[in-house]
């Protein structure tokens, strides 16, 4: 059927086609022509034009990558106003081409990530063991770019899954940018970088069904596990409360491996480095973990975007343990096996400053995506150890940059590049940003004094290392054999909560394994480490009887215990940077919502209101409280501590409201504080919400804070079984 060929709008000096009404005066809009933002308009102007006037203000023009001025943002160049689009439409293929172009290989482990700008200052120098000046000159202050990630999940996964997070550290030094690539976790999987691809295929989504995704409870995972008996140390860590953080801002963050210091005189110290959370350490329960997931995909993100913002800077402390050569040989383990921690008692960690972050990226692709991060960049006055985990890391990060980034040069993107001057006589290659003046793109040269020369004195210089006797091989030292020893180490040390805990995430990891054999194999490393643990994983798992340990190289020895590895007792009591939600209706209480939101924000909380309506509600006084978010999409696992404060009416209807009953539920069940008033009894008696220290009068805001500081780890066993 022939249609009306209505144009819609033009470019300046595109003349209409013959036959056509030239745009300012409305013509009939015939069924089915072409959508046009603005057929209207005298002069062709779209939405974008609309939106800029609508802002206000100058605007820059919109040109293509070669500056070009685009006079039409918002239809394709057709041959006539319904006929097929013209090739000749370079503005369309540069715009199509461009965004076909926007994604590029996620990283292979650490994909999801959210990072920030800051800084380090050194508290205290270091001189006496190293030349690096970013450890040397006390008040300086090193800008750094800070990424943390989850490892199994790809780039859109949730943020709360139970899996290791990564703390990478950028510093840009003055003598070269320094990355310190590390873990929220002191220990690693294995102890070989040969053996990495086959322990991360593992752990990723099996690769005949693309699932699970960000998760470590699957077959493949647990088989590669129960067949590493080197994993097992790392395991604990894992299925401890370490892998569920709270916030990106209450986690440590560990470089793993012993690293040297060179001092001027170029003697060695090894070093081991640990970041603090200023916030102490905090974790969700594992059932809050999970409803995190629904509730907010991105909520480590967006606690560190929100916190930042509002100038809640995270912050951590430095801390370096440091050891000799001869310390280290009177250790009862290899320092040099990334599955061993370095026990606090035997060497204490002195802290040596602070990094905050204060500013978040301007771009997420430009920054947290393209920021590349190598632990072979070091600066004069550190080194590496032979670590043989760190020694295959050296070669795999730069490696995987090329890939990602796509060529050589992915240092000149201004997220990578240092921030004090390079120059070298590598040349061209792809993206090459810099234009190079000269002839002399080589050494030795004569031609051009002011090519840049290598400076023996200024210069990074390895450490001599001495050679270790043997032979050429491939073997694992025998001083790596014992696998178990730490690992029991850690289990013993921890609170009894944390021990339930971590024998119910054995138990829900394991449920989820379906090869029975893979299932006991696990169980019987277990018997090495601790049996009672054992036996709570074999119990919970429902097995008839305990299957047998494998053999051990090394019989597992005592430790005395490591109270470090704890996070009970290492969280800080306190509602500073943390969130309080007050569930509110038609007719709360003006005042003690006022008094209670006061109390809160005093003590250095964030207050979000709750309400049935995003509009909000009218209070007691007769005024509208606006609310920050409606009630079914801001479920209390979202807090730290919650208030109800209801009315009468608002009370009773609300306790026949799921939603209403799952906030108080959840936060009872997530062991927070609840303040209430008697409007919403009949909600917590709805949401079975019992009494103990963490059930407080609203009207008592002191008693509020106190217990909205903390998690009620009594309130636990009335609640679920643990294993
Ligand atoms: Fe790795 C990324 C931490 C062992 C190979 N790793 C990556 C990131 C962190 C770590 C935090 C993300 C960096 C970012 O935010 O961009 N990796 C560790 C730690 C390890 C470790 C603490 C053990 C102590 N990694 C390790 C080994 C290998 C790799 C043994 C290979 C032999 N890691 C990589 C990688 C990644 C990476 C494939 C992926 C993306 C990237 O490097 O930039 O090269």
């Amino acid at each position: 059927m022939a249609r009306a060929k209505t144009p819609t709008a033009t470019s300046p000096g595109q003349q209409p086609p013959s036959g056509v009404k030239a745009p300012g005066k409305k013509p009939a809009a015939p069924a089915g022509r072409r959508a046009g933002p603005d057929p209207d308009a005298d002069a062709p102007r779209g939405q974008g034009d609309e939106l800029q006037q609508q802002a206000g203000g100058p605007r820059p023009r919109l040109t293509t990558n070669q500056g070009l001025v685009v006079a039409d943002n918002q239809n394709s160049l057709t041959s006539t106003p319904r006929g097929p689009a013209l090739l000749e439409d370079f503005i369309l293929r540069e715009k199509i081409t461009h965004f076909d172009h926007e994604r590029i290989p996620e990283r292979i482990v650490h994909a999801r990530g959210s990072a920030a700008h800051g800084f380090f200052e050194l508290k205290k120098s270091l001189a006496k063991y190293t030349r690096a000046k970013l450890f040397t000159d006390v008040g300086t202050r090193t800008p750094v770019f800070t990424r943390f990630s989850t490892v199994a999940g790809g780039a859109g996964s949730v943020d709360t899954p139970r899996d290791v997070r990564g703390f990478a550290v950028k510093f840009y030094t003055v003598e070269g940018n320094f990355d310190l690539v590390g873990n929220n976790i002191p220990v690693f999987f294995i102890q070989d970088a040969m053996k990495f691809p086959d322990v991360v295929h593992s752990v990723k989504m099996e690769p005949d069904r693309a699932f699970p995704q960000a998760a470590s409870a699957h077959d493949t995972f647990w088989d590669f596990i129960s067949l590493t008996p080197e994993s097992m140390h790392m395991v604990m860590w894992q299925m401890s409360d370490r892998t569920i953080p709270r916030s990106l801002r209450t986690i440590e963050g560990f470089g793993v491996h012993s690293f040297r210091l060179l001092s001027d005189k170029g003697e060695s110290t090894f070093v081991k480095f640990h970041w603090r959370p200023k916030l102490g350490l905090q974790s969700t329960v594992w059932d809050e973990a999970l409803k995190l997931q629904a509730a907010d995909n991105d909520f480590h993100r967006r606690d560190l975007f929100e916190n930042i913002q509002a100038g809640n800077f995270p912050e951590w402390e430095l801390g370096v343990q440091l050891f000799t050569e001869a310390e280290a040989d009177t250790f009862p383990f290899d320092h040099l096996d990334p599955t061993k921690i370095i026990p606090e008692a035997l060497v204490p960690v002195q802290i040596i400053g602070r990094m905050v972050l204060d500013r978040w990226p301007d771009n997420f692709f430009a920054e947290t995506e393209q920021v590349a991060f190598c632990p072979a960049n070091i600066v004069p006055g550190i080194d590496f150890s032979n670590d043989p985990l760190l020694q295959g890391r050296l070669f795999s990060y730069l490696d995987t940059q090329l890939i990602r980034l796509g060529g050589p040069n992915f240092h000149q993107i201004p997220i990578n590049q240092p921030k004090c001057p390079f120059a070298n006589h590598q040349r061209d290659g792809h993206m090459q940003m810099q234009v190079p003046k000269g002839r002399v793109n080589y050494e030795p040269s004569s031609l051009q004094d002011d090519s840049p020369r290598a400076d023996a004195r200024a210069g990074f210089r390895s450490h001599a290392t001495l050679p270790d006797d043997g032979a050429k091989g491939r073997v694992r030292p025998e001083s790596f054999a014992d696998h178990y020893s730490q690992a029991r180490m850690f289990f013993r040390s921890l609170e009894a909560p944390e021990q339930a805990h971590l024998a119910s995430a054995l138990v829900f990891e394991l449920s989820k394994v379906e090869t029975p054999r893979v299932r006991e194999r696990t169980v019987g490393h277990l018997l090495h480490i601790d049996p009672s643990l054992a036996q709570r994983v074999a119990d919970g798992l429902g097995l008839d009887a305990l299957p047998p340990a494998p053999p051990a190289a090394v019989p597992p020895q005592d430790m005395p215990p490591a109270p470090e590895v704890r996070i009970i007792g290492r969280m800080r009591v306190t509602l500073e940077h943390r969130c309080v939600g007050i569930l509110i209706d038609e007719g709360s209480d003006a005042a003690a919502l006022k008094a209670l939101r006061k109390a809160a924000e005093a003590a250095g909380a964030t207050v979000k209101i709750v309400a049935p309506r995003l509009g909000g509600a009218v209070l007691s006084d007769g005024k509208k409280q606006p609310a920050d978010g409606q009630l079914a999409g801001m479920p209390s696992v979202l807090f730290d501590a919650v208030a109800v404060l209801l009315g009468e009416a608002a009370g009773r209807k609300l306790a026949k409201e799921s939603a209403a009953v799952d906030f108080v539920a959840f936060a009872w069940a997530h062991l927070k504080a609840i303040a209430h008033d008697s409007g919403a009894a009949p909600l917590l008696k709805a949401g079975n919400v019992g009494k103990d220290a963490g059930i407080v009068d609203a009207s008592d805001a002191k008693a509020f804070i106190a217990a909205a500081g903390t998690r009620q780890w009594a309130r636990e066993p009335k609640l679920r079984t643990l294993a």
